[in-house]
């Protein structure tokens, strides 16, 4: 234990310098985190990014952009070689080719270089020439984040844990009877062990598809090339004493230790701890369309999430990080375009409210945070239309379903946040002056003139506050 530990640091003391020694005298490299829990909108808003940093048209409000000093961008390949790449050029093909379509579904991490040419601003302009700036994409999802609580526990606690969480869950009930009708104490048996470890994971989806966050061990849910493998066969077990080396309470046990040491540590590690900015994205629209319940699940894993980025939260992320930290994490309601912009600022305001108590505690440590409402790909127009006898601010696009044009009132949302984050803490049933929609648009097929990335909304902004004071 205590040699590991140490030859843990010892690297990343080395890394650390190397990194420092690369910075100073070299390129700097900039890493950028993107997460969020599935269909957030990580793949559509990282292709859009890159896209719209390639060609910068639609970028006023990145001031490098703006001032013309981003001389050339380009894709290069990236530097960890175990990481698989973001397929950047399947995703824009996907999203702006002849029958636009969204993206498929993207589970793992995966990562991409962009490097851009920058001249200096300001007093350096004259004296220095062109330098490059590597942007380091991380993709991965928000689901891994939740694991960082399951370090801190013993097998024996976590079980405790969540057989008590379960109890009175109805997505648990199958769960319930296998470990009842299980001897913990026997000799460990594979294809029971193999049944009780399906039984959990079944109980995960059904509690993650009735809008539970604590969904945890992560990677039950997003196995990727794990599945089957010994570290993803347990479930957590009744207490039982004493219980022998080689019965399947004690396999459980070491896989569950294997589950931290070698699928959390090396996520947190390898990715985590190297990232410098962060963006967290929410679909925040979806979660009030769905309801109060979803809103209040929403806010809290949301905040479960950002516990990562919370420092002293951990001993062990606190020990890899050695005072190093994330420098700004923006917080962005994604596929705004279902908005009429009238309504950004709710939303946005929203978003504020909810991620209010995770963002004080990163400020406390120095970073800077920020939320904002954003479309990466913006699939709609703005029409108003009257209905009657009122005005309506609508936005109209192609129906993902039917392939039809429609236009489309979402309804209002609230001025003060609180209207909805309220009764979502109080357990409310169903909005009770409301109705909130969402339509599933289709992306619309694009012309674009030289120079133009894809149409979004405020994409600008969230690159000039992620990277625009290292440009
Ligand atoms: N209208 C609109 N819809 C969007 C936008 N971004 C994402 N979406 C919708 O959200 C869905 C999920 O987006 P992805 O980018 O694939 O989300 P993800 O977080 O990568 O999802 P996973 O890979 O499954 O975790 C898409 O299929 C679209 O339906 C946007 O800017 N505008
Ligand atoms: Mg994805």
């Amino acid at each position: 234990m205590v040699i590991s530990t140490i030859a843990e640091s010892v690297t990343r003391g080395m890394e650390a310098v190397g990194d420092t020694v690369s910075e100073a005298f070299f390129e700097p490299v900039i890493r950028l985190g993107v997460t969020g829990l599935a269909r957030s909108g990580k793949t559509v808003f990282i292709t859009s990014l890159v896209a719209n940093l390639l060609d910068r048209g639609r970028m006023p409000q990145l001031l490098a952009a703006s001032e013309g000093r981003i001389e050339a961008a380009y894709l290069q390949p990236q530097p960890d070689d175990t990481v698989p790449r973001f397929d950047y050029e399947t995703h824009l093909a996907a999203l702006t080719g002849p029958a636009p379509h969204w993206p498929d579904s993207t589970r793992a991490i995966s990562e991409l270089r962009l490097s851009l040419r920058v001249r200096p601003s300001g007093l350096l302009a004259g004296l220095q020439g062109p330098r490059t700036v590597h942007l380091d994409i991380v993709d991965y999802p928000g689901e891994w984040l939740l694991d960082l609580g399951l370090l801190d526990k013993s097998y024996a606690a976590w079980s405790a844990d969540v057989l008590a969480r379960i109890a009175t869950r109805d997505e648990a009930g199958a769960f319930r009877a296998l470990v009842a009708g299980t001897d913990a104490g026997a000799v460990l048996d594979e294809p029971a062990a193999k049944a009780l470890a399906a039984g959990f994971t079944a109980y995960l989806h059904a509690a993650r598809a009735g809008g539970y966050h604590d969904c945890t061990p992560g990677r039950f849910l997003l196995p990727g090339d794990l599945d089957g493998s010994p570290v993803l066969t347990f479930a957590p077990l009744p207490p039982l004493e004493r219980a022998a080396k080689r019965s399947l309470w004690r396999a459980f046990e070491r896989r569950f230790e294997s589950y931290k040491a070698q699928v959390i540590k090396p996520f947190f590690r390898d990715h985590f701890a190297r990232i410098d900015r962060q963006v967290v994205l929410v679909d925040a629209l979806g979660a009030i369309h769905s309801g109060p319940r979803a809103v209040e699940d929403m806010r809290a894993g949301l905040a479960e999430t950002l516990a990562a980025f919370r420092p002293g939260r951990n001993a062990f992320v606190t020990r890899l990080l050695r005072g190093r930290r994330v420098e700004k994490i923006l917080f962005a309601a994604t596929k705004a375009d279902h908005l009429h912009h009238t309504q950004h600022p709710r939303l946005t305001a929203i978003m504020q409210a909810l991620t209010r108590d995770a963002a004080d505690r990163a400020q406390f440590a120095g970073a800077g945070t920020r939320a904002l409402s954003l479309a990466a790909l913006r699939a709609t127009v703005e029409e108003t239309v009257s209905h009657e006898g009122r005005s309506l601010d609508c936005v109209r696009g192609r129906l993902l379903e039917s392939g039809r044009q429609a236009a489309f009132y979402p309804g209002a949302l609230p001025e003060d946040p609180s209207a909805l984050l309220v009764p979502a803490r109080k357990g409310a049933e169903k909005w009770l002056d409301q109705d909130y929609e969402v339509m599933k648009f289709a992306p619309a097929p694009l012309s674009l003139r030289p120079g133009e990335g894809p149409p979004h909304i405020r994409l600008d902004r969230a690159a000039e506050f992620l990277i625009g004071d290292r440009l």
